[in-house]
């Protein structure tokens, strides 16, 4: 039995063989989200953002998925995989955006406006997913919302992500739901014009969930997905990159030659960095903690899920261990 609470490099170095020992034992793949730790990324069978995680947990052939991220993530994985064990490595791992939203005020709120259509953005429960007609991603939301026949839209739970959609689809109208990322709000524009002055030659990338303030700033607006083919295909060496700071492993190793900085050192999520090799290891060999969905909600958040994919394209990335 191993002694987790250890932190140096042997033991790390150590706890990455046993992950790859369970791993082949268990038929197990381990998916791991843009925000999650350095050592993580590092044992990624695939990394992504949430619509790339979910795509790659619906082609698995692995019978046990390991989704490092939080738990909204890992519940559409379940939802998406019934026949398959999906794994959170740390129980707790949840997402504040998530929980500003409840089933019974968004009933409330569809009760206001009978007409409109409901888009809920992944970062939500399964329950708010099933009392909606279709989700998004940050990568696909304005093509959700285009694709919709109904004006008026109820777009839950995020209102910068929300009110930016509405600046590319002035045909519909957005009901916005008070609801924001901590993280993303922690970026200020005082951060943004600071770090402008600091790297001069930089382009500025900003994430739609940040602050209006910020996203005026920025040289372009994207989902993370869309910030590693955007820092690839520009000519530009140098960027500033305006989300949680996980995302800079991957950038900086798939882009060599190009140099990435966090505009501010606040921008952590403190429930993407619970997940550590210590407990990927402990959730393999145990088989915790499951993630279970309640039979009631799980045909229509499925449903809601799955209109969003029929939509979008194919959006993961593959890391070989
Ligand atoms: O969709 C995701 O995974 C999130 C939370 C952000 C992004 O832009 O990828």
């Amino acid at each position: 039995m191993m002694d987790y609470s250890r932190d140096d490099k042997l033991y790390k170095e150590d706890l990455k063989k046993k992950i790859i020992r369970l791993k082949a034992k268990r038929n197990a793949v381990i998916i791991v989200h843009n925000y999650q730790r350095d050592e993580i990324q590092e044992i990624a069978d695939y990394s992504g953002d949430s619509l790339g995680l979910a795509r790659a947990a619906v082609n698995t052939k692995a019978e046990i998925i390991v989704f490092c991220g939080v738990h909204f993530m890992a519940e559409s994985a379940s939802i998406l995989n019934p026949e398959k064990i999906v794994l959170l490595p740390v129980k707790e791992a949840g997402c504040p955006l998530a929980d500003m939203i409840t089933v019974a005020k968004l009933r409330a709120k569809k009760e206001e406006f009978p007409e409109a259509a409901v888009v809920c953005y992944v970062n939500s429960s399964a329950g708010v997913k099933a009392e909606s007609d279709i989700a998004c991603t940050s990568s696909n939301a304005i093509e959700v919302v285009r694709s919709i026949k109904e004006k008026r839209i109820i777009f839950v739970p995020d209102k910068n992500l929300g009110r930016y959609v509405q600046s590319h689809v002035p045909e519909k109208e957005i009901i916005l739901w008070e609801g924001y990322c901590p993280t993303h709000l922690r970026l200020t524009e005082e951060d943004a014009v600071k770090a402008r002055r600091n790297f001069p030659g930089a382009e500025f990338i900003a994430h739609p969930e940040c602050r209006p303030e910020v996203l005026k700033l920025a040289d372009h607006i994207c989902s993370t997905k869309g910030m590693f083919d955007y820092a690839k295909a520009a000519d530009t060496k140098e960027f500033i990159i305006g989300t949680e700071s996980g995302i800079l492993y991957n950038l900086r190793k798939k882009n060599p030659g190009k140099k990435f900085h966090t505009p501010t050192t606040h921008l952590l999520c403190a429930n993407m960095k619970l997940t550590t090799l210590g407990w990927v290891a402990y959730s393999l060999e145990n088989l915790v903690h499951k993630v279970k969905v309640a039979d009631c909600v799980k045909e229509k958040a499925r449903s809601t899920l799955e209109r969003m994919l029929d939509i979008t394209g194919k959006t993961t990335t593959k890391h070989p261990l």
